[in-house]
Formats: C-alpha cells, structure tokens, sequence
C-alpha cells in the first residue's frame, strides 16, 4: 500500500513548497499556556484578536476537535544575502526582506487550497486551511513536524534552510504518520537576542511584542510611544535583525520563487520620495504588496521616523510638507521628526535658514499637543 504522504509531498513540491512534513495535530503541547501567559502579561500589545482568540488557539483541537494531522507547508524567501548592510544608507527606508514581493498570504493561501483539496480527494477526509491569519499557532507545529525550531528569537529556523521560511498549514481529519520533531540547536548562542534594537526579547525564547520594531511598524495604529522612534532607525516596515544575524543562514538558500523576489523599487527607496506619497500613489507602488495593509497614513508615519533618524537635512523639507497633512498621525511624526532633525548639531543654522522662527514655534505647539 503506497503511503499517502509521499504522493502530498510530491503535490507540495510541485505547487512551489520547499518543504512538506506532518505532525500530530491532537496530541497535548506546552504552547498553549505560553500563549495564556503572552497573552495574560499584555504582550501582544494591541493586537486585540490574541485574546478574542486565544482559547481557540490554544490548541489545534479548541478550533476543530475532529483535526487528526497537521501538515505543515514552509515557503523558503531567502533573499541571498544578508540585508542589514542597506541600512547604512541612512537617508533610504528599509522594508524588511519578507516584504518586498508579493503578499506571502495570498500566494501560500491559494496553494494551500489547492494542496488541501488533493489531500481530501486523496484521503476522503475532512480538511482546513491556515495561513498566519487564522488562529492557529503555527511556529509550534512546524517544530513538532520537524521543520526547524523556535529559536531564542522565536522564530521557526532551520539547519538546512536558515531563518527565511514562511509557514502555512493544512489540518485533516485523516490520520498521517507524523514526521520526527526537531530540537533546539541554539546552544550558547545569543546572537539575535544581542543584536535587537529595542531590547524586545524579556527572556530568551521570549518575545515582548510591544517593543518589536515589526508590530510597532506594522501592527500598532497609533503614535508610538517616544523612547522607539529613535531606535527604529531606517526601518519603515517590519525588521530583519534578529533573523539576519543568526548563525545558521550559512545553510540558507536564494529563493526560486518568483513572487517573493525583490520589487527594485523597495529595496531602499529613498524616504524623500516615500514622504511623497498620497493615498493614490501609495496603493501603486504597494500593489499587491503586504505594505498596503497598512495604509498611507501608518507608512508615511514610519517614514517620518526614519527622517528623523536619518541626520539628513535635506529632508527637512519632506517632513515640514508634511506638517498640514490631513491625518493627525502623519502631522504628528512630521513634528517629531523636524524637532529631531533640528536637534542634529549644525543644524542651527538650517534650522533659521528653512523654518524661520515663526514656523519653529508652531513645531513646538504641534509637539507638545501631540504627545499629550
Ligand atoms: C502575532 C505574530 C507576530 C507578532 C508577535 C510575534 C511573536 N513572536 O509572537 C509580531 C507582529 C511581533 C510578529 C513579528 C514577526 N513575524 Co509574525 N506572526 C504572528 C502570528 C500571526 C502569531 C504568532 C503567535 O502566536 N505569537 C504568540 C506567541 C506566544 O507565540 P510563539 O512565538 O510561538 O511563543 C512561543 C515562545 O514564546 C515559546 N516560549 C514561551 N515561553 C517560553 C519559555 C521557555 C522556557 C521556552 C523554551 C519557550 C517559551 O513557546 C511559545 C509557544 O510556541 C504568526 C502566524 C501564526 N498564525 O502562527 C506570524 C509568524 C510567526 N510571523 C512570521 C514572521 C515572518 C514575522 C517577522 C519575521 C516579520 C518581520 N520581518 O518583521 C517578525 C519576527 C519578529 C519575532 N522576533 O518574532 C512568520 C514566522 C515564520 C517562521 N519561520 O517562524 C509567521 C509564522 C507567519 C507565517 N505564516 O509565516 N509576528
Ligand atoms: S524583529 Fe527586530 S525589533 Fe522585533 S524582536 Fe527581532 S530584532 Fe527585535
Ligand atoms: S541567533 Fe543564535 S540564539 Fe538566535 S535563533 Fe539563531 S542560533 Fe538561536
């Protein structure tokens, strides 16, 4: 009798997966209570459907008690090489390495269907799909399955394939032999949790979302508390670091896919021309992008940040166009970074020069009305 598995993984691979491996999906986890204890410590911020979620996410079974296996689908996007030189250009964005093809959630999610239906033709049984959205905690799964394990970064990472692999899977009420799980070969090393620009990581194998660069440039809405904008640096969607520096990308291999492959055009875009962008313009270029998730006003409010980082005076005059913008959010960021580029020593002279006292009073009022 031919096992079931090695026809799915054929079918995985054909689809573009790089790899396809099963787990149990009802045996008891630990994740769980991590999750309640992430969770119940405010952790995931204001990432609001945690908690509206969270007993469905806390195992596989809360969400569909009938789930017997999970096969667990990781799309490789290494880009080839390490990204966090770019940001030595100071007065460029940096869109993190996921980000700068097409949305991953839409090219896994329609593969996935299509996997998941060969797999219920094939087994007679019942399936589901899940990609990121859906909750269902995925990075536990996939180490159950054996794809690689949850590094002190949190993130699943591989021996064969590095840090660069997104997840997406498949849950059936058929009952497939489970692959070996792996094991964690983090060893002494500390290297991603060292190199965190904000210190988000309370413990190894922690994670304090509230603090990561990646939820505050994606996730949060709002103005973001003052002691991060600094520490963002250039990056304007989503960070790298803690996944560029680890050891293991030696093993890491240039993506095949076409589709997660580097748009020219966000691979360190200049912040000038990013400040520029209105509604239209800004849904052009982020075309079936993840950033367009995001909208405008959050992006332009990341990239005033990065302005103010960037030591730049020649992007005064971005920020300052951007002091009357019709979203408080944007006016707001446009304030903190001018009163941060004025700060920049030399920059007295510029500062009489480009905004004149008139103008630098109104910066002050906006600030202070703004952080309020
Ligand atoms: C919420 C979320 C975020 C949040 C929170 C991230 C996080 N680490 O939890 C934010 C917005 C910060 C985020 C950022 C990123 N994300 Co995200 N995110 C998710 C999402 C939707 C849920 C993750 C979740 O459940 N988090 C809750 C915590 C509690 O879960 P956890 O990390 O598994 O927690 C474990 C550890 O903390 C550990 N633990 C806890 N306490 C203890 C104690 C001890 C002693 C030990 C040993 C372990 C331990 O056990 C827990 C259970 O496994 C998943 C998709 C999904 N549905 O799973 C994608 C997902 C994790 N994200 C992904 C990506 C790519 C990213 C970014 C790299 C994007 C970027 N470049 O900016 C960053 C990475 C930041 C980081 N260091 O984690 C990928 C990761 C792929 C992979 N190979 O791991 C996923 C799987 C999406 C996907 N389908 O591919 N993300
Ligand atoms: S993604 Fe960036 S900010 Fe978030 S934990 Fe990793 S290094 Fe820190
Ligand atoms: S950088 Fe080091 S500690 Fe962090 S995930 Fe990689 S091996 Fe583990």
């Amino acid at each position: 009798m031919p096992d079931p598995r090695d026809t799915i993984r054929k079918q995985a691979a054909a689809l573009g997966f790089d790899v396809c491996r099963f787990a149990s999906a009802s045996e008891p986890w630990t994740a769980g209570e991590r999750l309640a204890h992430f969770v119940g410590s405010g952790r995931h911020g204001d990432m609001g459907w945690m908690e509206t979620t969270l007993e469905r996410r806390a195992h596989p079974t809360s969400m569909w008690p009938d789930a017997k296996t999970a096969i667990v689908l990781g799309l490789n996007y290494g880009p080839g090489h390490d990204p966090l030189p770019e940001m030595d250009d100071a007065s460029a964005g940096y869109i993190s390495v996921y980000a700068r093809g097409d949305d991953y959630h839409e090219l896994i999610k329609g593969r996935l269907k299509t996997l998941a239906g060969q797999v219920a033709a094939r087994t007679g049984e019942e399936v589901k799909v899940f990609v990121d959205t859906a909750p269902l905690m995925e990075k536990p799964l996939a180490q159950r399955a054996g794809l690689g394990w949850q590094g002190k970064h949190t993130n699943l990472l591989s021996r064969s394939r590095g840090n660069w692999l997104f997840l997406g899977v498949i849950l059936t009420a058929a009952e497939l032999e489970p692959d070996a799980a792996e094991t964690e070969h983090c060893g002494g090393c500390t290297a991603c949790l060292d190199a965190c620009p904000t210190k988000a990581f309370p413990a190894p194998f922690q994670l304090d979302a509230r603090r990561c660069l990646s939820y505050l440039t994606i996730e949060f809405a709002g103005p973001w508390p003052v002691e991060f904008r600094s520490m963002t640096g250039s990056r304007i969607y989503g960070c790298d670091d803690c996944l560029a520096v680890c050891p293991w990308n030696k093993f890491a291999v240039t993506s095949h896919e076409a589709r997660v492959q580097a748009r020219e055009a966000l691979v360190s875009p200049r912040l000038a021309d990013l400040a520029a962008l209105d509604d239209a313009a800004f849904r052009a270029l982020f075309s079936k992008s993840p950033v367009k998730r995001i909208g405008r006003d959050r992006f332009v409010r990341n990239v005033l940040y990065a302005i103010g980082n960037s030591g730049d005076a020649a992007l005064i005059a971005s920020a300052r166009g951007l002091l009357d913008d019709a979203s408080p959010l944007v006016r707001g960021a446009a304030v903190w970074a001018l009163s941060r580029l004025m700060d920049e020593p030399g920059f007295g002279a510029l500062r009489a020069e480009r905004l004149g006292g008139e103008a630098n009073t109104s910066v002050q009022t906006e600030w202070t009305g703004d952080q309020a």
